[in-house]
């Protein structure tokens, strides 16, 4: 903004000033009261890192409008705000700084703490939460007895990349080319035994409750779905040839199996090296499998690899025509899928068909597109679609939608086949060998196995005199103090279990914390859940839309089966709020685009930043950051500052009584305050706009300028004057509170605002 130009408003001044009186008069208080229609407004609580950057600026500025609207317009509103505290981060610095976790993570909270207050957010900060609280993380552990004593938890061995050298199992992000990220030395895999979630009792329900989320983005619900990947198909027999074996598949497209001319196992599958004994391959094969269990290991989980196989020197038979089909384990087979072995259709699976190319296997085809004659040995592509069946025997000729039930018929009567379902969804492993995690409450005792924690003796803490030395390696595994302890069944000594809680587990129900954050005598008090929930509107990054909101949708139901909670579904309407990018990029460290929150609040104020961020973009578009916008932001509310200030003397007029008719300059600002009011009404109701309401407000307030300005050709009367103005101040307040508070009392009017 030019030097020239005066009376910068005092944002600073007023700010503070605001911001003191709200915590002061705990202006945001939320209580229960039957009386009022409740609105619960939450959004995705932060990791403490240390600093807020410009996507939480984003996310709160957007919570916090919708919240303070609410609130205008009569709702009580809980608006909590809370920490998602435990995690890796707070163990590295810990190592770094050679102090406990803990002490990283409250110093972090301090100042995070003060950095979201200087924004102006009407939280109800007498709610506050920290996951790493034992107040909080006691009561997962008691849902976790509960859980594991309703046969909803368990056991299971897994494969976890090891290192040695640090003496820690490592998350595949923390493998660097088959080494660790922090010695770089080689990593093993290793079988480990691990806690899980049977989160796959409650597939079905997951799946069709998806239809009942009415107000969810369609795109979030599409990926909920994908992830539970229900496949409805046919599990088919092939004999091995020459053996006894036999190889089951599954395929969702049991229509196309007489083109089927090979077949592709997973790396794991437990005939891959049976297979092979014999044949001559049997090193080869070795070899192979070792290769791509490693790295399928690695993998990234978007990333996908070039498709390669190999020949085990085996055969099955293909029970609908005897053909004999070569068998090759592929590494695009998953074990953990369907069977872990497929029929593969070059002709109708564009996968198979670039198998069979690089491999030079037979393409058949056995589904004809309507009003076309596909030819094998021209096909650049596979036929995915529909069509008539050729080649088929007794099925030539039949649609392939009808081809499906028949042929799957046809195996199930002959007893080499029947019809199935699979889903993508397993269970959810909750185990992780580190430190900073909420304890999972188990002792394991020689005698009598696994014994949950007594709940009187409740919450298993975390040891709070222990320091990460440099290894990485969690405390917990050598602390004798830790892990001595006694069986609560035989009273024989045991060991507890030193393994911690996936972080994922603490986001999956803080919501319903939030509504009875004091609560001593058990995890939920009933009449606040049942006051509060469900969500009414939850706000968050859309990376949490598969599986944050899917654990948080499972822990909702077992709660609910638990007694706990009386909703099926945790969060009625949801909005994923697009990425904050500067130069094409999303703001990072790594890329140098990052705009700290507090400069600019320094420079320009909260109330700057805060405008500058809705009305750069809707909200779930990604928003590109530019500077010339923030002075833009900050150069309107001075100009309706030094408006007010300028013609103070009219807002205080003697006589504030409106004309008996309006004159045409007065009907102008008249009919457009009351277009304003229903466009920005609309617009935040129904689609959380805030550019375009921001934009009729400045439309607003232009006609009042130029109508009251040097070129007036009609007087307009106080009375006209002030009701705009008060209208602008009113429209304005859920997005730049302190600012229109402020003049809200400078015209005169007690705070706060309200909606008349
Ligand atoms: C033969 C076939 C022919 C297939 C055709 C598709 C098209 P969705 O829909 O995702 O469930 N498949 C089965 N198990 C697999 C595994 N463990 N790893 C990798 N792929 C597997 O996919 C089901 C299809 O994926 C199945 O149907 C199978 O290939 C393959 F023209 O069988 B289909
Ligand atoms: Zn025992």
């Amino acid at each position: 903004m030019a030097a020239s130009e005066n009376n910068i408003y005092d944002f600073k001044a007023i700010e503070e000033k605001w911001q003191q009186k709200w915590l002061a008069e705990k202006t945001f208080k939320a209580t229960e009261d039957t009386s009022r229609q409740k609105y619960y407004l939450l959004e995705m609580f932060p990791y403490p890192s240390g600093r807020i950057h410009m996507g939480h600026v984003r996310n709160y500025t957007i919570g916090d409008v919708v919240a303070r609207y609410k609130r205008m317009k009569g709702f009580n509103v809980l608006h909590p705000m809370g920490w998602d505290s435990f995690g890796l981060p707070a163990e590295n610095a810990a190592i770094k700084n050679k102090t406990h976790p803990a002490k990283w993570t409250y110093e972090n909270i301090d100042y995070m703490k003060t950095q979201l207050q200087k924004m102006g957010l009407s939280y109800d900060w007498d709610r506050e939460l920290a996951t790493c609280d034992p107040e909080y993380y006691r009561w997962e552990q008691q849902f976790f007895i509960e859980m594991f004593k309703k046969g909803l938890i368990y056991q299971k061995v897994t494969t976890v990349n090891w290192c040695e050298t640090c003496q820690t199992v490592l998350a595949n992000e923390q493998v660097i080319d088959g080494e660790c990220w922090r010695c770089d030395n080689q990593v093993a895999l290793r079988e480990m035994n691990g806690w899980f979630f049977k989160i796959t009792d409650y597939t079905e329900e997951l799946l069709a409750d998806c239809e009942t989320l009415s107000g969810w983005p369609e795109k979030v619900l599409t990926m909920q779905k994908n992830w539970i990947g229900k496949s409805i198909g046919a599990e088919v027999d092939f004999p091995v040839d020459a053996s006894d074996a036999v190889l089951q598949i599954f395929t969702t497209r049991p229509d196309t199996i007489f083109g089927a001319t090979f077949m592709s196992i997973a790396p794991e599958h437990p005939l891959a090296n049976e297979l092979c004994k014999g044949t001559g391959q049997e090193e080869k094969v070795a070899e192979f499998i070792k290769r791509i269990i490693v790295e399928k290991q690695r993998q990234k989980p978007d990333e996908e690899p070039e498709k390669e196989g190999i020949f085990t020197g085996s055969y099955c038979i293909n029970p609908f025509n005897n053909n004999r089909i070569p068998i090759y384990v592929a590494n695009f087979v998953l074990m953990e899928y369907g069977t872990g072995a497929v029929m593969a259709v070059p002709a109708h699976d564009q996968r198979d068909f670039e198998f069979a190319k690089k491999y030079e296997i037979p393409i058949t085809v056995v589904i004809q597109p309507e009003g076309d004659t596909l030819d094998p040995g021209a096909m650049t592509e596979a036929y995915e679609g529909p069509g008539a069946l050729v080649n088929s025997g007794e099925f030539t000729g039949i649609a392939s939608a009808e081809a499906k039930d028949a042929i799957t018929a046809h195996a199930k009567k002959n007893g080499f086949g029947s019809p199935r379902t699979t889903y993508r969804l397993r269970d959810w492993g909750i185990s992780r060998q580190r430190f900073w995690g909420s304890p999972i409450p188990m002792i394991n005792c020689t005698q009598c196995g696994m014994q949950p924690v007594p709940e009187k003796d409740l919450p298993v803490l975390l040891p709070t005199d222990v320091t990460i030395d440099t290894s990485g390696k969690s405390p917990l595994h050598t602390l004798e103090s830790f892990y001595k302890t006694t069986c609560p069944a035989c009273g024989g000594e045991a060991r507890r279990e030193t393994d911690t809680m996936d972080t994922f587990v603490e986001s999956s129900w803080y919501f319903a914390r939030y509504t009875c954050p004091d609560f001593q005598e058990g995890p939920l008090k009933k009449e606040a859940v049942n006051y509060w929930l469900p969500v009414d509107q939850y706000i968050g990054g859309v990376e949490h839309a598969i599986l944050h909101l899917l654990y948080a949708r499972f822990f909702t139901k077992v709660l609910r089966d638990l007694g706990y909670l009386s909703i099926n579904e945790p969060f009625k309407k949801l909005l994923t709020q697009g990425m904050v990018i500067k130069d094409g990029a999303k703001m990072s460290k790594s890329k140098g685009n990052v705009v700290d929150p507090n400069v600019l609040i320094d420079k320009y104020g909260a109330d700057t930043v805060r405008l500058f961020s809705l009305f750069a973009a809707p909200p779930e578009r990604d928003l590109d950051w530019n500077d010339q916008g923030v002075e833009g932001a900050f150069r309107f509310l001075n100009r309706i500052y030094r408006f007010i200030a300028d013609n103070m003397s009219t807002i205080a007029a003697d006589d504030l009584s409106m004309p008996a008719e309006l004159n045409t300059a007065e009907r102008t600002l008249n009919r457009k305050m009351h277009q304003t009011i229903r466009k920005v009404g609309s617009d935040l109701e129904e689609r959380f706009h805030f550019n375009t309401a921001i934009s009729a407000v400045m439309e607003l307030a232009n006609t009042l300028f130029s109508l009251t300005g040097e070129n007036t050709k009609e007087p307009i009367a106080p009375a006209v004057i002030k009701e705009s103005l008060e209208a602008i101040l009113t429209l304005l307040s859920p997005m730049v509170p302190h600012f229109c508070e402020e003049l809200w009392t400078m015209t005169g009017n007690e705070h706060y605002l309200k909606i008349k």
